[in-house]
């Protein structure tokens, strides 16, 4: 393969297309020595898994799991796109998590969790330990808990070996678990047990976080309140102690629904729970994430074809043994760490790294100190983390003696020059690096190179992963093919197993989120009319490679973390001082992207500092920290279409220093000069171009 030359360079929009202009990297090899204990280096793989073997090709993963009993058909495509997968067969996952290792790695770490206090030691948890754990709290969750095959239940718990444990009790019960990101306010946590509908909430008293304890039992207590509020009741909430014995929360206990775990597992001590077999298309969870509308959408995944997928590309893409100590940097609360740091990896027999805290605490040497002491040799994090480890300490991983046989990015694009800190500084030009493509919906990865058979390309993500048929289309439907100079939008065109069953509850969202814009014929029972649109612009080099430019919809990842323009705007219209509410995204040199927010007023209230600072408050009370904006903008009114529609792109292009663009044809255009002025100041600030997905930001309003 031959990098093409020149970047294609032409600017402007024509026919729905979009021209993107970038420079063409050269490509990285991976070593010999990692070729050599990989485990997929035959490149009949791309032949197994191409079109004319599919779907028949994921019996490949599937085969890697223990089915109690075997599927009949493969892929049912008889209600699209409701498609299922593995028809007829049924496992456990946590069966497949814990049990069929005991045989030959009883004695194995499963876990090694690894507080933030530096003074205080790793634990390990071996396969028979977590058998037994996992074993005891099924146990206490049937007995005491009340639950049964099929209920939801709600986890807001942070990284600590007692998350996947509860997981994974619960998906030994066939109990659907909910767990919501620790860092996700008490009132974000009861929406989303509202909406699930559970009545027993997780939660642990506290966890370190940046050298302070964390009280989050106190969110539980709101989220208790939310969920009523919502008409849901929830009737128990069961909290882990961070230090058994210890309380760790200034919030008070509330007698007949609060318990703490650690006083009544000792009930349960020693207590066996068959592991429930599964129907393949059983939901095993939910993972709420932001979409174009305010509320969060529940993505349900199903059991057999989930854990097939993550399993399979566990094992090729992130080439895990289970001799391999296995550490993937992000939380278990958000898609990535359900797949990679609890599913894929414990289904495999790996170990995989709990790490309770931040990344740069106490100092920018902690990653690589854990990494050193525990001899990680496959690590997985963000652009957003090594961004910032490379701000914090660009010398520093050359300190610390770990060796690194492969790296993962994953979240958001990540800048060529940050990935070349990674592989030569991080990497030590020794790691191989995947730069895997992927979303909530999609249960595992999307596009990726093949660890040991593709070469890297930095800031492009890769071909699509095997079994998966990525195209890119324009706004009409069109397909554009490689190595033209135009973007469009990123579709999968066949289903596969990780894909989400459904929205929780919203069949409907589910079919005109996905699927309506390019669905060629919707009586059609034919995949092939019914391609995933995944609301991403993304482009396909000459390589075969695509390079993901970024969403497309209203959606800001901020660190790699996906916020719902609307949603933080109906919570600052929660405020009763708040009128109008626009958000839009802003470049951040660590982040990638961060919320900015306009408000205007209504006419009873004027302008204050102590009214920026409550729009801060409600989104961190509504939402979370994570969704803090940047900066609050008062603005006398919002810059608006001739009906009544606001133009975030023009604000957006202001945060931004970009050119604003045509504004003649606004309601109202000189207001865009007077918000300039307030935000940019009274000179004129020489604009850039700004990012691709900037540019493309709310053209479509
Ligand atoms: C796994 C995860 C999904 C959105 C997705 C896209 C962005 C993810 C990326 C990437 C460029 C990558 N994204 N991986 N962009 N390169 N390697 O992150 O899921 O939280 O749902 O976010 O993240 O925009 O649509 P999720």
């Amino acid at each position: 393969m031959q990098p093409t030359k020149k970047a294609p360079k032409v600017a402007g929009t024509t026919g729905g297309q979009i021209a993107v202009h970038w420079k063409e990297e050269k490509y990285y090899k991976p070593s010999g020595a990692f070729i050599a204990q990989a485990n997929l280096t035959d490149p009949a793989v791309n032949k197994r898994f191409a079109e004319k073997n599919f779907p028949d090709c994921f019996i490949e993963y599937a085969d890697m799991l223990t089915w109690s009993k075997r599927w009949k058909s493969v892929l049912d495509t008889n209600a699209p796109p409701f498609w299922k997968w593995f028809v007829g067969g049924k496992l456990n996952a946590s069966y497949n998590c814990v049990d069929r290792h005991l045989t030959k790695y009883k004695n194995k770490a499963a876990l090694i969790c690894v507080p933030e206090p530096e003074d205080e030691e790793p634990v390990t948890v071996t396969y028979q330990e977590l058998y037994v754990r996992v074993n005891e709290f099924a146990a206490l969750l049937h007995d005491f808990g009340g639950l049964k095959k099929g209920d939801r239940v709600t986890i807001h718990m942070p990284m600590i070996a007692e998350l996947p444990v509860t997981m994974l009790a619960c998906a030994r019960l066939g109990v659907v678990h909910s767990v919501v990101f620790g860092g996700f306010s008490g009132e974000a946590c009861g929406m989303r047990a509202a909406d699930s509908r559970s009545n027993v909430l997780i939660y642990a008293d506290g966890y370190h976080r940046s050298g302070k304890m964390m009280d989050h039992k106190a969110a539980a207590e709101i989220a208790v309140a939310t969920a009523e509020k919502e008409g849901q009741t929830i009737d128990k909430v069961l909290v882990w102690r961070r230090y058994p014995g210890k309380y760790c929360s200034a919030a008070p206990m509330v007698s007949g629904r609060d318990f703490f775990v650690d006083e009544i597992i000792g009930n349960y001590r020693g207590k066996h729970v068959d592991p429930v077999p599964m129907d393949s298309e059983a939901p095993l969870f939910l993972m709420y994430t932001s979409g174009t509308t305010g509320k969060p959408k529940g993505c349900q995944h199903r059991t057999g074809g989930y854990l097939a997928y993550v399993t399979g590309t566990s094992k090729y893409i992130q080439d895990i043994h289970p001799e391999d100590v296995y550490w993937c940097m992000a939380d278990i609360g958000w898609i990535t760490g359900h797949s990679y740091i609890v599913y894929g990896p414990l289904a495999l027999g790996a170990t995989s790294v709990i790490y309770e805290g931040t990344p740069t605490y106490p100092d920018a040497g902690r990653v690589w100190r854990i990494a050193e002491r525990l001899d990680v040799n496959i690590f997985h994090t963000s652009p957003t983390a090594i961004r910032m480890l490379r701000k914090a300490g660009p010398e520093e991983p050359k300190k610390y003696h770990y060796h690194f046989k492969h790296m993962t990015t994953v979240g958001e694009p990540i800048e060529p020059e940050v990935w070349k800190w990674y592989y030569h500084v991080v990497g030590k030009e020794a790691a191989v690096i995947v730069d895997t493509y992927w979303q909530t919906e999609n249960g595992g990865f999307l596009c990726s190179t093949k660890p040991a058979l593709d070469s890297m390309k930095p800031g492009s993500a890769g071909p699509g992963v095997p079994g998966i048929y990525p195209i890119i289309l324009d706004e009409q439907g069109k397909e554009l093919p490689a190595g033209t100079a135009f973007a469009g939008n990123i579709c999968i065109k066949n289903p596969w197993p990780g894909i989400l069953q459904t929205v929780w509850g919203d069949d409907e969202r589910f079919v005109r989120q996905y699927y309506s814009k390019y669905c060629k014929n919707p009586k059609s029972k034919d995949w092939h009319d019914w391609p995933y649109f995944a609301a991403d612009g993304a482009m396909l080099a000459a390589d075969g490679y695509f390079r993901i430019l970024g969403r497309v919809d209203d959606v800001i990842n901020v660190a790699g973390h996906r916020l719902g323009t609307k949603e933080l705007e109906s919570a600052c219209l929660t405020m009763i001082e708040v009128a109008e509410a626009a958000v839009v995204p802003v470049v951040d040199d660590i982040k990638g992207r961060v919320p900015e927010i306009y408000i205007s007023l209504k006419p009873a209230f004027a302008p204050a500092k102590e009214i920026e600072d409550k729009v801060i408050a409600t989104i961190e009370k509504m939402i979370g920290k994570i969704a803090r904006p940047r900066k609050v903008w008062i603005v006398p009114d919002m810059p608006k279409t001739r009906s009544g529609k606001i133009m975030r792109r023009v604000l957006a292009a202001i945060s931004n220093t970009m050119d604003t663009g045509d504004t003649t044809t606004l309601a109202n255009p000189d207001i865009v000069e007077e918000i300039r002025q307030h935000v940019q100041g009274k000179q004129k600030v020489k604009t850039q171009e700004g990012p691709e997905d900037l540019k493309q930001f709310g053209k479509e309003e």
